[in-house]
Parts: C-alpha cells; structure tokens; sequence
C-alpha cells in the first residue's frame, strides 16, 4: 500500500463519463481516452498526478465505450506488481443489482470490494478529464490535520461558468470549512471579494475511508438520489458539518512557475478542448509540459522520428509554433499553430494553421485546413478545403462549433 505520513492511501479515478459536450470525440470513446496535446489522453493528467504524488494503488472505474479507455491503461499504466502495486481498469460489473453505474457515487458503492480488499485509511477519489497538475499528497495532509471525513479540492472561477461546477460557499470565520455547496447552480452569488468569480469544486476529493463507504451505503438507500458526487455525497457531509475545502492555489509543484502554478482546465467543450491546445502551442503557454521535475506519463507506440521534408517544386516542408509528434511528415507544405499527433502526413502544396490533427490524419495536396480538430485516421483527399467556408464543412457533414472550430469526427469519410 502506498504509505505517504503512514496512512494507507488508495486513488480512485472517476472515468465513466459520457462527455456529451465533446461530440464528436466522444462518438466512440470515453472521454477520459480522448487524446490531448499530441501523444497524451486525457486520463493521464489525473494519473500521472496520482503516481507523482506517491499513491500507487489506483483503481480506474469505467462504463461508457470503454474499449480504447481499457486498452490506453492497459498498455501504458501497466505498473511493477513487485510492490503490490497497480493500476487497475475495473469495469461496471452489476456486482450490486442488474444495471449500471447510475452515476459516480454509486459506481463507487458498486466498487465497495475493491475498498474492503485494500482497507486503505483514505481514499483520494478524482475525476478523469481535467489537464492539470496537482500533489495529493498536501491535500492529505491538510485532510489529515483538520481531522475532515470530506475535502474537496476548488479552485476560483468565472461566475458565468458556475453552472458546469459544483459552487462552495465557506464560513467567514473558519474558511476551510463548507457551509453551502450548491451542484451547478443557476444562480450563484460570486465572493465577497471578488462577486465576478465562485469557488468551483474540481471534482477531487479526499476521504477518509469509512465515512465515504457509510456516505456511498446510505445515498444507495435514499430515495430520489441521482447518485451523483457532487449532487449528492458532498452536500451530504456538508449537512453532517464535516466537509472541508482544499485551497488549489495551496498546492505547490516542483518546477511549476509563477504563470502554471495553480493552472485548471476542464476541457469539457469543444472550444475549452482546443483553447488548452492553442494555449500548449504559444510561445509561453501557460501550462508548461516541458516540466521535468512532475512528468505527464503516456505511451504511443514505436514510430520514427518526426521529419520535414522537400516536397514538390521542391518546396521547404516546415512547421512553426507547433507541436509534431514522432512519425510525421511534413512535406513541402507549412503547418503553423497547430498540434499534430504521432504519424500525420502532410503533403505538398497544403496549409494547416491552428488546428489540432490526430493519429495518422493524412493532408493530401494543397489542401487548407483552419481552426480544424481532425480525429484519427481521417484521409483528406488534395484540394480539400477544412474551416475555410462554414456552409461547405456543413455541408460535407462536419460539425462547426458557434465560434467557428470545425470537428471531423474519427470514420469521416471526405470526398474529393
Ligand atoms: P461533472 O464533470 O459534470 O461535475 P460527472 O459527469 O459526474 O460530473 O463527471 C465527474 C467524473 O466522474 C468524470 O471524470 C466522469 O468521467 C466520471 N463519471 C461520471 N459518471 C460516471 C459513472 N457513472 N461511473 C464512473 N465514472 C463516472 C463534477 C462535479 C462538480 C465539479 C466538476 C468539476 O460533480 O461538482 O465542479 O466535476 O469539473
């Protein structure tokens, strides 16, 4: 059991969501396996913080299209079992009734076994698609010292944004302690210092392991419950009085710097998904995967060097404030603030400015493509047009979001 201040800790990740908002990256996969940032999938922010932080029982419970999910932890997570270490992908196993997690609370009461196998004394429970990065270990600390049963960890947001969050409202005169949480509220009343901003709960949470099994028990039992951790656990211990809050500005990282200190996204939308991208991608992005010092871990595969070559009419291949991963080519054509996964193909004559192409997505010749998101594996035959005119990406079937982001969903097939 990972020991960290001798108190057995065991991580449980959240990675049973749908993601409705991320359509179409979420058609065919959960959106803790959506990729990100190249060579990453979402679920591996949360994990790697989990490792870095000394925890190394981790339990990962999944549900929807978990296929690729599964095969990601399998194949990268897979830890040294010589310390009785793991990550384990547990899948809903209708281990309690005849149907599926009906939500996040009540996938943990179906996982109450994994609990009783590990008896751990805390239980640190974090949800699987945020980019960001964060030592659980001080939020144990702080959870150990005030002697809480819950701490949720919450960071400061835009009032506007409150009904995506759960919204904390503390005691004045002993601000660690929750007085009101409020799951997605209409509408919320911002900080006494600051009314344009909430206190946003980042759905991380600590326990202590028997007040979160009793807290799962008796939300089974009660009626009307949407078994929700945020809906329903946390307000629960907030009307017991033993609910705390974890100040994510406290939280201090090795080689973070003034600007990534602290740094948060929910990349739950399309335009949140590829605003972290654009921000990973500038001159001096905010969050800095260049960090050595608390490394994001992935895995993808044995591919060849990234290369950049003459094309036709002997045209320099190049790229600029971009991020190209292993196995790409980039031939006699120009790719600018854009991300490109591991084994994209850009031919001659084409242009990609500020998008993101996934896996092995090939650019035939002179093609533009714009404020574009290509899933894996799409072909884009020469000539083809991507972002440049609303109506016509519309018109072959893609999706464009209100700001204008076109998204080729993974299967597309474009005719040239
Ligand atoms: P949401 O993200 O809207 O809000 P939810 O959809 O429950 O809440 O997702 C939380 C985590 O649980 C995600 O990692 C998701 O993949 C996972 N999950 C959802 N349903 C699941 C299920 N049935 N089985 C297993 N895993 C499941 C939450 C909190 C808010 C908080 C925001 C922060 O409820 O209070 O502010 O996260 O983004």
């Amino acid at each position: 059991m990972a020991q960290r201040g001798r108190q057995k800790v065991l991580a449980i990740v959240l990675a049973g969501g749908e993601g409705k908002r991320l359509m179409p990256l979420t058609a065919d996969r959960a959106k803790p396996a959506v990729p990100f940032g190249g060579i990453y999938r979402l679920i591996d922010f949360a994990l790697s913080n989990i490792v870095n932080s000394g925890y190394l029982k981790i339990v990962v419970l999944t549900q929807y299209k978990s296929h690729s999910l599964d095969a990601h932890i399998t194949k990268t997570w897979r830890m040294s079992t010589l310390l009785g270490n793991y990550v384990a992908s547990v899948p809903a196993q209708q281990r309690v009734g005849k149907h599926w997690y009906s939500g996040s609370a009540d996938a943990i009461y179906q996982s109450l076994n994994l609990i009783h196998d590990e008896r751990p004394d805390i239980v640190v429970v974090v949800g699987a698609d945020h980019v960001y990065r964060m030592d659980f270990a001080q939020m144990v600390q702080q959870h150990t010292e005030t002697g809480a049963a819950c701490t949720v960890a919450a960071i400061r947001q835009p009032i506007s944004l409150a009904d995506q969050f759960g919204v904390i409202d503390v005691n004045e005169d002993d601000p660690r302690r929750i007085r009101e949480f409020l799951e997605k509220p209409e509408h919320p009343r911002g900080l006494p210092d600051s009314p344009e901003e909430v206190f946003a709960s980042m759905g991380n949470y600590v326990f202590t392991a028997d007040a979160l099994e009793e807290a799962v028990r008796a939300d089974a039992e009660r009626e009307g419950s949407k078994h929700d951790m945020g809906g329903d656990i946390v307000p629960a211990f907030v009307d017991q009085g033993d609910a705390w809050v974890y100040d994510f500005k406290d939280n201090d990282i090795p080689g973070a710097s003034e600007r990534d200190h602290a740094y948060w996204r929910d990349v739950g939308t399309i335009e949140s998904y590829y605003d972290a991208h654009m921000d990973l991608i500038s001159i001096h992005p905010v969050f800095n995967l260049y960090n050595e010092a608390w490394p994001i871990y992935t895995n993808y595969g044995p591919h060849p060097p990234a290369k950049f070559v003459h094309g036709s009419g002997d045209r320099i291949g190049h790229a600029v404030n971009s991020a190209v991963s292993p196995g790409c080519v980039i031939s006699g054509s120009t790719v600018s603030d854009s991300v490109l996964s591991p084994r994209v193909k850009v031919h001659s004559f084409s242009h990609v400015t500020h998008s993101v192409l996934m896996d092995r997505v090939e650019i035939g010749r002179s093609c533009q493509i714009h404020r574009a998101i290509i899933d894996k594996g799409v072909f884009v035959p020469a000539g083809v047009h991507i972002g440049v005119d609303r109506e016509e990406d519309l018109a072959r079937g893609f999706t464009v979001t209100d700001s204008g982001i076109t998204v080729v969903g993974k299967g597309t097939v474009i005719e040239g």
